[in-house]
């Protein structure tokens, strides 16, 4: 990987990967709807709209690998989730197949399964059970990613991220925490890993209350150094501070999976 660049750099996740990924590649392009407020000198930005196809051939003109975290992070109306994140995302892929990148890490998220039980334990080749029109999205990212590596041999790495944060923040997070630390690790196995074809891995740390089977990552090599149960304490002391959502409180997706439920009890 000589050149490798970020979408959706000015976001929190975009920020943290920059500062983590900093002197690993020769050369990273950013790239982002918005400039990052703290872009430093020698940072290299393009700003560009994933909706507009002839703003997505530019960003990606030279590139290697491309990590894609670009587009709307949580539930939104469907005119903003189809054009930022299934336009975008279709564009973005397009794009980087003309262009001729080899790599793409694709952002996905744990909305994409977040309609399973919190009973039930997950492995990497489920069925998609979206809880929200944002983890549909994801979904079709997921697909399209499928698409582009069976089709036209791209290396292609998706990642179910569950929350990226310094420490999990209440309960729920105590199961899907993500350490930034680890997700460089999943980044650059997406990125550099000879064997990549089309891979899905869950974005988690070495969480003892995790509900998903991340085997799939760790042949891979991934070997997580954040724990999220270091943090339990503090992690329930905000859950208790918080209002009992009993449709959240069932789900892996957690309040993405109470916010508009009107289906009748079970
Ligand atoms: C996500 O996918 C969101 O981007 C993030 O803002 C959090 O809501 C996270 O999931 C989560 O589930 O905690």
């Amino acid at each position: 990987m000589k050149t490798v660049l970020i979408t959706g750099a000015a976001g929190d996740i975009g920020g943290r990967l920059r500062k983590l990924l900093n002197g690993v590649y020769p050369r990273i392009q950013l790239s982002d709807i918005r400039q990052p407020a703290d872009l430093a000198d020698d940072e290299s930005f393009i700003a560009a709209d994933l909706a507009d196809y002839a703003q997505v051939e530019k960003i990606v003109r030279g590139v290697d690998g491309i990590v894609h975290l670009g587009g709307f992070s949580v539930e939104g109306p469907w005119e903003t989730i189809h054009r930022a994140n299934i336009v975008g995302c279709y564009n973005l892929f397009e794009a980087a197949y003309r262009a001729g990148a080899k790599r793409v890490v694709f952002a996905s998220s744990n909305h994409a399964i977040g309609f399973y039980p919190r009973t039930e334990r997950i492995g990497a080749h489920v069925t998609v059970r979206p809880d929200s029109r944002y983890g549909v999205s994801k979904a079709f990212g997921e697909a399209v990613g499928a698409l582009y590596a069976d089709k036209h041999g791209m290396r292609v790495t998706c990642l179910r991220i569950g929350n990226v944060a310094d420490a999990p923040a209440d309960e729920r997070r105590l199961s899907i925490w993500l350490k930034p630390e680890d997700l460089t690790q999943l980044v650059r196995i997406g990125l550099e890993h000879p064997d990549i074809h089309f891979e899905i891995f869950y974005g988690a740390s070495d969480n003892a209350a995790s509900w998903w089977d991340n085997s799939t990552a760790r042949r891979f090599g991934y070997r997580p150094q954040g724990r999220a149960e270091d943090f339990r304490q503090q992690a329930l002391a905000t859950q208790r501070q918080l209002t009992l959502d009993v449709v959240a409180t069932r789900y892996q997706g957690g309040p993405f999976c109470s916010d508009e439920y009107d289906a009748p009890p079970s």
